[in-house]
């Protein structure tokens, strides 16, 4: 994978002025993604020098003002005159903008081999940005401003001849960003999911600001480890985590995989070491593989007979948690976002290297396929009466035409766009809510008991639950194939449950279902959260609600804390009256909603968020509510 090429093969497009007129063009967008993307650009070349096998430490630092500062131990950026232009090498890799724009039209170029592509980039937008290179037993430093150079590259000192690597540290400009804070947790994900990716590679993240952080990521067995990380809150269905590696078509395929209790299948794709959230063609080569090897073993071994229906690739796949990750040298992707693999060469590399890999390891590890294929047989079973419990509504509505939940309280108004739906919890609260609302647009849909965890339960017995049918008629979309979000009833789907640990459990196992299920009701803003009050507060016949303990101390701090002071601590909706309720949580003008929103570049984390949450494992679980910052993260206000 490593290239060394000389000055003659960079494409000298445009300069730097360029990147600053259009950033987005380069980095995607000025937004706190893109200044983000920064720190990946600067790490993704010290990662190809890893990738190269000259570099097995990255340090990267949030200094005290914001700065961001990445060390390497490669063998630091060539100091020498680069003879086309007649500048140092290092000076061209920071000065000189590489050919094609990652995110403009055309040509894609993406890490792995490609030294100092977005080097230059980074420089351009940064306020300053000053590189240091140890090598040859020199300290080499060079300054810029906004991309351009200030102090000539000059020796600044001596180091041992055998200490070599670089060092970058830049200051994004602010003129430029709309953000300029870095986030550490955001940091953290990626750096830890790099790390992940390259197995022997350490990268360390220090936060020197405030709240000073300090994080190693080194995981030797790479992307087997990732599988593991990815399970740590599911039981695993056997111990081994499968693994393939080779090389076919200059098509580097690595794959990690193991199969859970779970109902849901995790696949991730990389590609040199990007995501691909809509997957490509590695993906169907993987998938292929597996269906092929699965069905062959089974038949082979008398699993399955020869004459009973082969396994899909989904009754595979259930509860199936893999890491499908290629290096290739000139990756082309497709697909209105641009992240979908379209090399046809990875299909192959990946379907043949996994087939034939796969097929061993199920020779050699007779009880593991056994337990594979026994789930993937109860899967097939559990799907086919899914499909006919399917048919039967399907029928069944065609005939009688679709009618509405009974519990539904619903609104007057037909225009989807006025509407919203309160789903509560508890009939009580149920009532109390049909009392309070705005019949004309507000519905409200009583959940009765313990709503089914969908992370537990087959898709014949999720179809059979009465809560889940209720709510995919009140909502009018259908699911799975027959989802149509141009059919739902209401824009705001609210989702209303008791201020303490059972409503927030029961506010999780609701929104796995639509995570599940009708993903797209999140992706487009429209499922919410209601925020009840915590505290009410009385004092002079004045009433005043306080939705955190923050504010409780606000407003005591303002009315003075007296011997009248009446404060009461809801501990349930139940606890308030109608008009209460609709004062203080249904009132379009007052209330507070909490719109639950998902990042597409997060959503391995958000996965881990539902089926941590899910799952069995009560320590990972507790670790998750311990540290539940990372959750509001994914709930935009
Ligand atoms: C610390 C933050 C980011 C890097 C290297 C090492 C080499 C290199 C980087 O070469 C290709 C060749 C000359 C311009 C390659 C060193 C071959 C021999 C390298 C980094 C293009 C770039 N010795 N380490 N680039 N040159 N680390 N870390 O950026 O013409 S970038």
């Amino acid at each position: 994978m490593s290239a060394e090429y000389g000055g003659d093969q960079i494409q000298i497009l445009e300069g730097l002025e360029a990147v600053r007129k259009r950033p987005g063009m380069y980095i995607g967008s000025t937004s706190a993604r893109g200044l983000h993307h920064l720190v990946y650009e600067i790490v993704d070349n010290a990662v190809d020098e890893a990738l190269a096998g000259f570099c097995d430490t990255i340090e990267v630092t949030v200094n005290a003002d914001n700065s961001v500062t990445v060390i390497d131990n490669g063998r630091g950026i060539p100091t020498g005159i680069n003879h086309k232009s007649g500048l140092p090498a290092v000076e061209v890799v920071f000065t000189v903008l590489h050919a094609g724009g990652k995110f403009g039209g055309g040509g894609y170029k993406v890490s792995g081999g490609l030294h100092g592509v977005g080097a230059s980039v980074v420089n351009a937008l940064s306020d300053w940005l000053v590189v240091e290179v140890w090598r040859d037993g020199k300290i080499h430093e060079q300054r810029y401003e906004r991309g351009k150079v200030v102090t000539p590259l000059t020796v600044i000192g001596e180091c041992d001849p055998d200490k070599t690597g670089t060092k970058v540290t830049f200051l994004p400009d602010e003129t430029i960003f709309e953000e300029t804070v870095f986030d550490y947790g955001v940091l953290r994900q990626r750096l830890r999911e790099m790390a992940f990716l390259t197995k022997n590679l350490k990268i360390t993240l220090k936060d020197d600001r405030e709240e000073k952080r300090e994080e190693s990521f080194h995981y030797e067995g790479g992307i087997r480890e990732f599988v593991s990380y990815l399970n740590r809150s599911v039981q695993p269905l056997y111990e081994q985590i499968i693994y393939c590696e080779g090389t076919r078509d200059d098509v580097y395929v690595e794959v990690a995989m193991q199969h859970n209790d779970s109902y849901t299948e995790s696949t991730y794709g990389f590609v040199n070491n990007i995501t691909t959230p809509e997957g490509g063609t590695h993906i169907v080569g993987f998938r292929n593989a597996l269906t092929k090897t699965f069905n062959a073993y089974a038949k082979k071994n008398k699993l399955i007979k020869e004459n009973e229906q082969s396994l899909s690739g989904e009754d595979i796949r259930e509860g199936l948690t893999a890491i499908v990750s290629v290096k290739l040298p000139e990756p082309q992707f497709e697909g209105q976002t641009k992240q979908k693999l379209g090399n046809s060469e990875a299909r192959g590399a990946v379907d043949s290297i996994v087939s034939s890999q796969l097929e061993i390891f199920l020779e050699q590890n007779p009880a593991v396929a056994k337990t594979i294929i026994e789930k993937s047989v109860m899967a097939q079973r559990a799907r086919e009466a899914a499909r006919k419990a399917r048919d039967l509504t399907r029928r069944k509505s065609a005939l009688e035409g679709m009618s509405l939940p009974g519990k539904l309280a619903d609104c007057s108004d037909k225009d989807p766009k006025n509407c919203e739906i309160y789903i509560v919890e508890g009939d009580s609260a149920g009532g109390s809510a049909k009392t309070a609302r705005d019949r004309t647009t507000q519905a409200i849909l009583p959940l009765r008991g313990k709503i089914l965890n969908v992370e537990k339960a087959r898709l014949d017995k999720i179809y059979a639950n009465a809560e889940i049918k209720a709510m995919i008629t009140a909502f009018g979309t259908g699911i799975h194939e027959d989802f149509d979000i141009s059919k739902l009833r209401y824009d705001k789907i609210i989702i209303m449950t008791d201020a303490d640990v059972d409503g927030a459990h029961i506010s999780t196992l609701l929104l796995t279902f639509l995570y599940r299920f009708m993903p797209d009701l999140i992706k487009e803003g429209h499922v919410y959260l209601a925020k009840p009050p915590l505290y009410k507060l009385e004092k002079n016949k004045k009433v005043w609600y306080a939705y955190s303990d923050e504010e409780l101390a606000s407003i005591l701090a303002e009315v003075g804390r007296d011997q009248n002071n009446k404060i009461q601590r809801y501990k349930g909706l139940g606890e308030m009256d109608s008009d209460q309720l609709w004062e203080t949580t249904m009132d379009p003008e007052q209330r507070i909603l909490i719109r639950v929103t998902m990042d597409e570049e997060t959503s391995s984390e958000l996965d881990l968020t539902f089926t941590t949450l899910m799952g069995d494992k009560v320590e990972p679980r507790r670790e998750f509510i311990e540290e539940n910052a990372k959750y509001v993260k994914n709930l935009d206000v």
